[in-house]
């Protein structure tokens, strides 16, 4: 019997059934049936990782008849969707998020713990999944999470790269990395979609042709094609039966033999071309502010882009013949200029493939596209060098040209003819080596471009872009980064959490505002007690892990005094090395001083090649060495760098933490999420007034939060001026002295000279603030601990970080870019099962 299913022709009808879980879908039933049938072991040979397979697979178990319901409601439904494209996801591990977001954490650890297996330690078995660099990629996940919490029709979508972000060891105080191939013991959560496969072409030439009726177009032709094959992972939403999808594309050879050189008998040829292709989603390019122009990180983002547009335009075409519906169906969301290369993409499917004139292509695909900044460093602007380019995508070379073409004319008619003008708004760059800049594509592109904090959106019209946002005056908006309190509160602090539910109860996890009702709780002194008891037991889990990995003795009534993002220049770790040396100076010029005892940790990567960024871990490793083992310093002072910052990783630490660094040189972090997470877990900020760290300080008041240093203006004014650090250095004795102890070789004694490319950059030039900063930056820490020294005051602070917080959630974010950009809106799945089919 044929039964007619969503348009496809199935056999036979038990295969699906709406119901939501039977009852035999007992958790242990079928961990156990993993562990048999699956990984095929018993109680003799199964392992702790067995043990997390297996119950990593159960609950995907649970969450497929939500995750097939879910996108079959969206299929019927035909809201309008939104896709979110971007080349990172920092996922972190699944499971633990999984179970809460299913809520069903509490009554799988119970069943788990009658078969006599600790889910906590199960946990720890699951390889943290790093397909990014840092905010955002770790941004797009918690964008997920939110979408799916929101009940957003909504599509992840990105590269399933073989390897992540690399794995750091710390060897002699130096980074050394090492690949991460995170897919080793296989992985639980992604599932093959065998049949989902799209060609992707690259290199070849342009012809042109003529249609019968006399009418020309081009052809793309003597490609060579590789395939991109789907890998679908589940984003269950908070404690509703939405289950989104995120689609990773993994390349693969277009037939298992070129053909051609297989019979000329050129048989290694043909394999090693092969793996050619494969290499496309090898690898996550480890640098986040420095744009190389490599061959490879282009043809991975047209690969990601072709296949992503083919799958969206096949859903489309399912219930749509009109492109002009396309708009107002689908919208997509380019995370950064990663994906740019979409919009010449849909030009050229829509003029070449699809037969519509340029005005309506145009039409069509400056209504779809939206495009969020996320960086104003000019290194990490991305321009392709116009040869490369054109060699690869010779079709789109064409066609960016022509969309350059109309623009300029189009400006020199309404705006400016000024050749200084349009030479700054091209999307071809002049001068010898002319390159396609991306950010100016996306703008000429998109109906809308976002800044992700209010400063960052301030300098991106003021600055980096003051023309377009003449030109396109309501194109440019702002919206505000978010985390999400699934994760970075509800599942990395338990005990936090639970202390929060005691009082309001649990709806704050899905409405983050409402946390503001804590406030009624600051005057409490036994709930501050309990406040300082939940930090000082996540601070005890933090001093294991220390013990375990640095074998360093921490000081638990210490001031836990945090620094962990990527390494680079702008973020300032120098600075804050310089303060620790001072510190250190203090002690050594009066061992008996009566100090706040402080422990610093630091984590974070450094691009491979960033020679800068790579030796300030160096430096601080050999600051540790000296301060931890000098006797005078007891546990006043420790210096702990925590190697191999991760997600995971950051769950241990910010819960832990009492003060959060976000002391970046005003003006260049253009929001910072870390910040965020630290607040929500009751840590105070010591911050500069750049990204969301304003905003920040305007929801949790001026006094709960310590501001030092030059403002975004003051700082260009003071480069406009002529700023010459080593002012500050001459008239400034703790700061020179800081100085020369690290120049002359304090700290390495048996590697002298390595620290002279540092120093000489500082007092030379000093691009980034750390000495006009100082003083301010040490007074304002010497703020911090005498404050520290007031517990009850300090704490009632740390309530006020959580208790307004609630901006800062990525529900508020992804319902802000719902209402201004995408225009979509939730499709509820309802709690009983759906019959529509
Ligand atoms: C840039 C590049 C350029 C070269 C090749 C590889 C690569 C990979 C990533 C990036 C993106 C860097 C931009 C970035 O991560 N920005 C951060 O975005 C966060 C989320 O909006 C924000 O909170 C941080 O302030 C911002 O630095």
């Amino acid at each position: 019997m044929a039964k007619k299913n969503n348009g496809k022709v199935v056999n036979g009808s038990i295969f699906f059934t709406d119901k939501e879980e039977p009852e035999s879908f007992s958790i242990s039933n079928q961990f156990a049936e993993h562990l048999e049938f699956t990984l095929v072991k018993d109680r003799i040979t199964v392992t702790k990782d067995d043990a997390y397979y297996a119950l990593s697979l159960a609950v995907r178990d649970r969450m497929v008849r939500r995750w097939l319901r879910t996108q079959r409601e969206y299929h019927i439904k035909d809201p309008k969707r939104v896709y979110y494209l971007s080349l990172e996801y920092l996922m972190g591990r699944l499971l633990g998020n999984a179970l809460i977001n299913l809520d069903y954490y509490e009554e799988c650890r119970e069943l788990l713990k009658k078969d006599g297996y600790n889910l906590e330690e199960i946990k720890e078995y699951e390889h943290d999944m790093g397909l990014g660099n840092g905010g955002l990629g770790r941004l797009a996940a918690c964008y997920l999470d939110s979408m799916a919490t929101l009940q957003l029709p909504a599509f992840g979508y990105g590269i399933r790269y073989e390897y992540g972000i690399f794995a750091q060891e710390i060897e002699n105080g130096y980074q050394v990395e090492y690949a991460d191939y995170w897919l080793k013991n296989g992985n639980p959560w992604d599932i093959l979609r065998r049949s989902l496969q799209y060609r992707v072409k690259f290199y070849g030439r342009v012809e042109k042709k003529v249609y019968p009726d006399g009418t020309y177009y081009f052809d793309w032709v003597d490609t060579d094609d590789v395939l991109a094959v789907a890998y679908d992972v589940p984003v269950p939403g908070y404690k509703v039966k939405n289950v989104n999808n995120l689609r990773l594309w993994q390349a693969k050879a277009v037939s298992d033999f070129e053909f051609s050189e297989f019979n000329r008998g050129d048989y290694v040829e043909a394999v090693a071309k092969k793996n050619d292709s494969e290499t496309i989603s090898k690898v996550l390019y480890p640098n986040d502010t420095y744009v190389e122009g490599k061959f490879l990180r282009l043809k991975q983002q047209y690969f990601f882009v072709s296949a992503t547009l083919q799958d969206i335009i096949r859903k489309f075409k399912i219930n749509h013949d009109n492109w002009e519906d396309f708009p107002e169906k689908v919208c997509i969301q380019l995370n950064d200029t990663h994906p740019v290369v979409a919009i010449p993409e849909l030009m050229r499917i829509l003029i070449d493939q699809e037969r519509l004139g340029w005005e309506k292509a145009w039409y069509i695909t400056t209504r779809t596209f939206a495009y969020t900044n996320h960086t104003v460093v000019p290194e990490a602007l991305e321009e392709w060098n116009e040869k490369i380019f054109g060699e690869l995508l010779p079709r789109h070379l064409q066609i960016v040209y022509e969309i350059n073409r109309r623009f300029l004319e189009d400006v020199k008619k309404n705006y400016s003819a000024d050749e200084a003008v349009l030479e700054k708004l091209s999307i071809i760059s002049s001068g010898p080596e002319k390159r396609v800049r991306m950010a100016n594509l996306a703008i000429v592109g998109t109906f809308a471009v976002n800044g992700v904090a209010e400063l960052h959106t301030h300098i991106l019209k003021t600055r980096i872009f003051p023309d377009f946002n003449k030109i396109y005056p309501k194109k440019f908006l702002c919206v505000t980064n978010g985390i999400t309190p699934r994760r970075w509160i509800r599942a990395a602090n338990p005990e936090l959490s639970k202390l929060i539910t005691s009082k309001i109860g649990e709806e704050w996890v899905r409405d983050l505002s409402q946390l503001k009702q804590i406030e009624n709780f600051v005057d409490d002194a036994a709930f501050r007690k309990k406040w300082r008891e939940v930090k000082m037991h996540n601070r005890r889990l933090l001093i294991d892990y220390i013990k375990n990995e640095n074998n360093i003795d921490v000081n638990p009534d210490s001031i836990f005094d945090v620094q962990v993002k990527r390494f680079h220049e702008y973020k300032r770790q120098l600075l804050n090395v310089l303060h620790v040396i001072t510190l250190y100076n203090r002690i050594k010029d009066n061992p008996k001083i009566k100090m706040v005892p402080r422990t610093v940790i630091f984590g974070g990567k450094a691009a491979p090649a960033y020679y800068a960024a790579k030796m300030v871990i160096k430096l601080i490793n050999s600051v540790a060495d000296v301060v931890n083992n000098d006797p005078d310093v007891g546990d006043k002072l420790k210096v702990v760098f925590l190697k191999n910052y991760s997600v995971t990783l950051a769950e241990k630490i910010i819960p832990a933490s009492d003060l959060s660094e976000q002391i970046s040189v005003a003006g260049l972090e253009a929001s910072g999420t870390g910040n965020m997470k630290f607040a929500a877990n009751g840590a105070l900020t010591i911050g500069t007034m750049d990204g969301a760290n304003i905003e920040i300080r305007e929801e949790v008041g001026e006094e709960n939060i310590f501001i030092f240093g030059l403002l975004a203006e003051e700082v260009v004014e003071l480069k406009a001026k002529g700023y010459n650090p080593r002012k500050y250095y001459e008239s400034n004795p703790s700061l020179k002295r800081v100085i020369d102890m690290i120049a002359s070789n304090y700290f390495n004694p048996k590697e002298p000279g390595i620290f002279n490319d540092m120093i000489n950059g500082l007092m030379n030039v000093d691009y980034y603030c750390v000495f006009a900063d100082y003083q301010s930056y040490i007074d304002t820490q010497d703020k911090v601990a005498q404050e520290f020294l007031n517990q009850e005051e300090w704490t009632k602070k740390s309530i006020y970080n959580v208790a307004r917080i609630g901006k800062f959630s990525s529900d508020r974010a992804v319902s802000e870019y719902a209402k201004k950009i995408w225009n979509v809106k939730p499709v509820k799945l309802n709690n009983g099962n759906s019959n529509h089919d």
